[in-house]
């Protein structure tokens, strides 16, 4: 495996100085983030982050994410503009060394959660979602402030973009979704990117919006939207696992054995009723079979990216939710020792 750490550019406050101190650490995962979703990303802008990660002894492997304009989703008419320009984005990374790129198909929101601060027995705090709180937002009285969603969008435009996709049910998101890999997986075939889609977090519907990369029947059907090793998954564990009934280690070994699986996002939560609570990546704090993922990946000859994920925020660090350096790091190491042990005990 490769392990790679998530970076957020020249503004992070974690610098590569500090992640390239993290044992074993390999890339960045990164992207740029002064355009708006849907543009083409500028050649400069591209050059300076390779450049900047690799001065650092860092390698510029893995973008998370390149989003995908709204219209695509909601299969309008203007989408072919916005795939056109996805296309070549594919075709710059590809040429600034970029072999594996992360995206996602949720509808207008991405990742989330109820509370970004929830305070555990430790001192640490988390993310969380809990059911009964979502319950309460709701996202067109134009009061919503969804944790850690940085809307650009007015309440009217919202209310637009609801009103638009009640068009658009299951059937149609995964319609739209493979009129958008029929054209860029040829791309990134002859680009050599390997497209890594991220699951759906929580997977399930949110506020009457569809979300269709769910589970193992959903991305049965959507590897074989097209059938090719360059439309491949970011298998998060944090998100999949929200839902007891997927069964993570049977569809890691699965999906690894094919060949499909470029990315994984490894992390741990808690189940508990009416929700999950986000905790260390160590096993026995979580609901995760941590150990198993990863045996399953070794024994399956797992050799892609693994970044450990959100991160408790901890020792009075401050910052972005879920992406503070040191409980991120401790994930990162905690990784090391099982992949490590699971290697060694495997030969
Ligand atoms: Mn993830």
């Amino acid at each position: 495996m490769k392990l790679t750490f998530r970076w957020y550019g020249e503004s992070d406050a974690i610098t590569l100085d500090k992640i390239r101190q993290i044992p074993n650490m390999y890339s960045v995962v990164t992207a740029v983030y002064d355009v708006s979703v849907g543009e083409v990303w500028s050649e400069e802008s591209i050059a300076r982050l390779k450049q900047v990660t690799e001065e650092s002894g860092l390698k510029f492997e893995v973008i998370e994410s390149v989003p995908v304009h709204e219209d695509i989703k909601l299969g309008l008419p203007t989408r072919d503009k916005y795939i056109e320009a996805y296309k070549e984005n594919i075709r710059r990374l590809g040429r600034a060394g970029v072999k594996c790129i992360c995206y996602n198909f949720m509808p207008v929101f991405d990742w989330t959660r109820t509370q970004l601060d929830k305070v555990a027995a430790d001192g640490s705090n988390s993310l969380v979602y809990y059911e009964n709180q979502l319950e309460a937002m709701n996202p067109l009285n134009g009061e919503l402030s969804l944790p850690g969603w940085d809307s650009s969008y007015k309440k009217e435009d919202l209310k637009h973009l609801f009103e638009q996709y009640e068009a658009v049910d299951e059937e149609k998101l995964f319609e739209n979704l493979k009129y958008f890999l029929e054209a860029i997986i040829p791309v990134a075939e002859e680009c050599d990117v390997k497209m890594a889609i991220h699951p759906d977090d929580p997977p399930w519907p949110i506020f009457g919006l569809p979300r269709i990369i769910t589970n193992e029947k959903n991305i049965d059907r959507f590897l074989k939207l097209v059938d090719s090793p360059y439309n491949g998954l970011t298998f998060c564990v944090g998100s999949l696992g929200a839902d007891k009934n997927n069964d993570l280690v049977k569809m890691v070994a699965k999906y690894t054995a094919m060949g499909r699986i470029h990315f994984m996002h490894i992390r741990n939560i808690k189940l508990v009723d009416g929700g999950f609570e986000e905790t260390a990546h160590d096993q026995n704090y979580g609901s995760m079979d941590i150990i198993g993922i990863v045996k399953a990946l070794v024994d399956n000859g797992f050799d892609g990216y693994v970044r450990p994920d959100h991160g408790r925020m901890i020792w009075g660090e401050t910052g972005k939710p879920g992406y503070g350096l040191y409980d991120r790091a401790l994930g990162a190491s905690y990784l090391n020792g099982v992949f490590e042990t699971v290697e060694r005990l495997s030969k």
